[in-house]
């Protein structure tokens, strides 16, 4: 039976990147755009699960259907974790992706490379019976000293993976969802869907 599915982000490049991993994960499941008259929660939370907790119940709750939200930021080591969960506004409230790009190489122009990273994937599915799922998805790497590539968003030209010459923003989407923390945590929090609701699970034809 098809799962109905709210995804609770305001982010459509984001939504994009759920939607492609969520489609190859063997699930039956119908995914609904937020609806826009649902206000956007303040995300207080204090760690990323915190916040994607706030997102998917305020959504699950406003809707009735289940709701999956993701929170996600990026952990520089030499800035001590920054920005982490302040990673959308790092360069100020109404930051663009260049604009927290720009911050953070500034940031770091005195720090030498490499300047080890990771980005941090929390996503929470608030499912309509009250039951809630929880995954978690990280991937390593470093802080390139310009930005490269035109591919993917936010923080993906200055991110390079542990083990890749290439930025996230130079590989293919597929690459990029293969090894990335929301490619991880997706997968994760598939796999706790399968477990957790079977009547979603495809059957093969
Ligand atoms: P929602 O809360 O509505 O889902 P958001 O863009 O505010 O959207 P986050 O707080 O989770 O989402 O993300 C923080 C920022 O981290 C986001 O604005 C992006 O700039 C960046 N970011 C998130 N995922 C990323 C990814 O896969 N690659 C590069 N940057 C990413």
């Amino acid at each position: 039976m098809t799962l109905r599915l709210v995804v609770a982000t305001a982010n459509p490049d984001k939504a994009r990147e759920i939607e492609a991993v969520l489609r190859d994960s063997g699930l039956d499941v119908d995914l609904v755009a937020r609806p826009d008259e649902v206000p956007e929660v303040e995300e207080t939370g204090a760690t990323l699960e915190e916040n994607a907790r706030l997102k998917a119940e305020a959504l699950r709750d406003a809707t009735g259907l289940a709701a999956l939200a993701d929170d996600t930021g990026l952990e520089v080591d030499a800035l001590d974790g920054a920005p982490g969960v302040y990673s959308a506004r790092f360069a100020g409230p109404d930051a663009t992706y260049a604009d927290n790009c720009d911050h953070l190489l500034s940031a770091l122009a005195a720090t030498p490379e490499p300047r080890t990273a990771r980005f941090a994937t929390s996503i929470v599915v608030a499912l309509a019976d009250g039951r809630e799922l929880v995954a978690r998805g990280e991937v390593d790497g470093s802080i390139t000293t310009t930005p490269r590539g035109d591919g993917g968003f936010g923080y993906d030209p200055v991110f390079a993976p542990t083990g890749s010459t290439l930025t996230f923003a130079e590989m293919t989407p597929e690459a990029k969802h293969a090894i990335s923390h929301r490619g991880r945590a997706l997968r994760a929090a598939a796999a706790a869907l399968w477990d957790s609701v079977p009547s979603a699970r495809r059957e093969e034809p």
